[in-house]
Formats: C-alpha cells, sequence, structure tokens
C-alpha cells in the first residue's frame, strides 16, 4: 500500500523526529527520566502517528530501519545534551519485538552506544508483553545480554498483554509501567486501584520498580501516592515535547 512506499521515502528523506515525554517523582515533580516517542513529518498527510506506522513498517520489515533510526537518534540527543553540559536523564526507547527477531539486536545497541560515546546507564529499553508470545531462548538470551551491559529494560503497557507469572520472573524486567487503562480509571472503580495496587506487590516480590502512565489529574498522583506509588508519567504533567522544548527542562534543572 501506499503507506509502506512512503514510510521508506520518509526513512530516506529523514522526515522522522522524537518528542521527549518526561517521567517524574510523584512526590516532588521532579523530572527522573523520558520517553522517546518518534514522529512523522509527512510532507502532504501532515504529523503522521506511530500507532498507525509502527504496525505498517513492523509487517514490512521497515520497522529494521526505522528502530535502529531511534535508537541512534535518541543516542545521539543524549550526547548532544552532555556536550551542552547539561546533565541528561535517562532515555527510554519503545522497541518492537520485531526488532528483537531480525538479528543481533543486543549487539546493534552495544555498537550505537558505543558510536555515540553514550553509557548503557543512560538508556532504557520499553518493551511491551508481546515478547513473552513466543517462547524464545534467543529473545531472552539477548534481554539478558542487554541487561547485564548496564541497559534498563521497562515492561511497557503492562496488564493489557500475555505475561505469566514464570515469564515475568525470568526475564530481567527493571521496571515494570502499568497501562495506562489502569490509571486513567483509577478513581472511577475500586477496581482499578487494586489491580495498581497489586501490580506493586507483585513488582516488589519480582524487585522491579514501577511507574505509572497516563496521569491525566492530581487526583490520580495522590491516588497513586496514597497506594506507594512513586513515579509516574503523563499529560498532567507533560505532553511529549520537541527535543528543544525538553531540552529547556534538563537547563532548569542543571
Ligand atoms: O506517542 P504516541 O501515543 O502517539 O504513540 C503511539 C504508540 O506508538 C505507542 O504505543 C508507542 O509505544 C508507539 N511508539 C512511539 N514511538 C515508537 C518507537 O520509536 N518505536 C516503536 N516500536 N513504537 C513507538
Ligand atoms: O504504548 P506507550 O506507553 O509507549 O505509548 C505512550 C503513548 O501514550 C504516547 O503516544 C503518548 O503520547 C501517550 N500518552 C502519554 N501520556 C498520556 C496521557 O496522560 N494521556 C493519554 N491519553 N495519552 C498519553
Ligand atoms: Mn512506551
Ligand atoms: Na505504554
Amino acid at each position: 500500500i501506499a503507506l509502506t512506499r512512503e514510510l521508506r521515502q520518509a526513512i530516506a528523506e529523514n522526515q522522522f523526529e522524537l518528542h521527549f515525554q518526561p517521567k517524574v517523582d510523584l512526590a516532588t515533580g521532579t523530572l527522573i527520566a523520558c520517553e522517546a516517542l518518534i514522529r512523522w513529518n509527512h510532507p502532504t498527510r501532515g504529523l503522521v502517528s506511530p500507532g498507525v506506522f509502527i504496525p505498517i513498517a513492523e509487517q514490512s520489515q521497515l520497522i529494521a530501519p526505522i528502530g535502529e533510526w531511534v535508537l541512534r537518534r535518541a543516542c545521539q540527543h543524549l550526547r548532544e545534551w552532555r556536550d551542552a553540559g547539561l546533565q541528561p536523564v535517562r532515555v527510554a526507547v519503545n522497541v518492537s519485538v520485531v526488532q528483537f527477531q531480525m538479528g543481533d539486536f543486543a549487539g546493534q545497541v552495544r555498537a550505537v552506544l558505543e558510536e555515540c560515546g553514550v553509557a548503557p546507564q543512560e538508556l532504557a529499553l520499553e518493551v511491551t508483553e508481546s515478547v513473552f508470545e513466543q517462547e524464545s531462548n534467543v529473545l531472552l538470551a539477548q534481554m539478558c545480554e542487554l541487561r547485564d551491559m548496564g541497559v534498563w529494560l521497562s515492561l511497557d503497557d503492562f496488564g493489557t498483554g500475555y505475561s505469566s507469572l514464570l515469564y515475568l520472573q525470568r526475564y530481567p524486567f527493571d521496571e515494570i509501567k502499568i497501562d495506562q487503562g489502569f490509571v486513567f480509571h483509577m478513581l472511577d472503580a475500586p477496581f482499578n486501584r487494586n489491580i495498581i495496587e497489586a501490580v506493586m506487590m507483585l513488582a516488589r516480590a519480582l524487585n522491579a520498580e514501577v511507574i505509572a502512565e497516563g496521569i491525566e489529574s492530581d487526583e490520580v498522583v495522590q491516588a497513586l501516592l496514597a497506594i506507594g506509588c512513586r513515579s509516574g508519567q503523563g499529560y498532567f504533567y507533560s505532553m511529549p515535547l520537541e527535543a528543544e522544548d525538553f531540552c529547556w527542562l534538563l537547563e532548569q534543572r542543571s
């Protein structure tokens, strides 16, 4: 279809950019990390959502060059911020399972970090529970290799997918991101709040941290703090920002 051809062109003509959404300490509102989110500035369609083109890229193998572009660009930004005298926060990059299946993804990450002069500890990778769908020792080995390097591993959209307790225990996640659906409706129904509390207990058992996404009000912040959830992300704090605007947040904290 047309979008596939246009995606190829987008890669060649560099029509993508990264936006950055803050992750904050809920008790203080302090910036603690961020998530990089790809944006496609289409010459005629305008901004195309990754929700639309990432699935197409996954089906057409184009996720390989796009995923590598995202990884490199995120690391370049980290390097640029450091060179500008700022103290950057850890940047999380979303990774599609397809990228793990296409080859030596851990090796690619290592090479890009070296090329950009960025420490593994400055990078986080967010993957969804779809990593568990096909039991694969190759995939698990790559995740362990990344974790051993010092890259932070985050389980995205938790609660919507295919986790089993056994997989959760086997895979080396540093962090669980509670899906925004539970967070949006936290105050409407006790169910959602109870689920979030249960996830926090689960995370404790797994020795992983918890972050809530999709926070849109101070009421939700207070409810999260009341059950001991200390990190979050969402429009209440900030939309995803252009690099220049995010840089301004870094300047404020330096
Ligand atoms: O930023 P936004 O809410 O429009 O993102 C929509 C979806 O696209 C989210 O599920 C998000 O995880 C995904 N996404 C955004 N950027 C990337 C990226 O660089 N790589 C991958 N694989 N997914 C991304
Ligand atoms: O699937 P993933 O968690 O990577 O997707 C993140 C997406 O969620 C981004 O596209 C971002 O724009 C969106 N997002 C971030 N915070 C909020 C929020 O508070 N409310 C809503 N509706 N979407 C959000
Ligand atoms: Mn994410
Ligand atoms: Na998510």
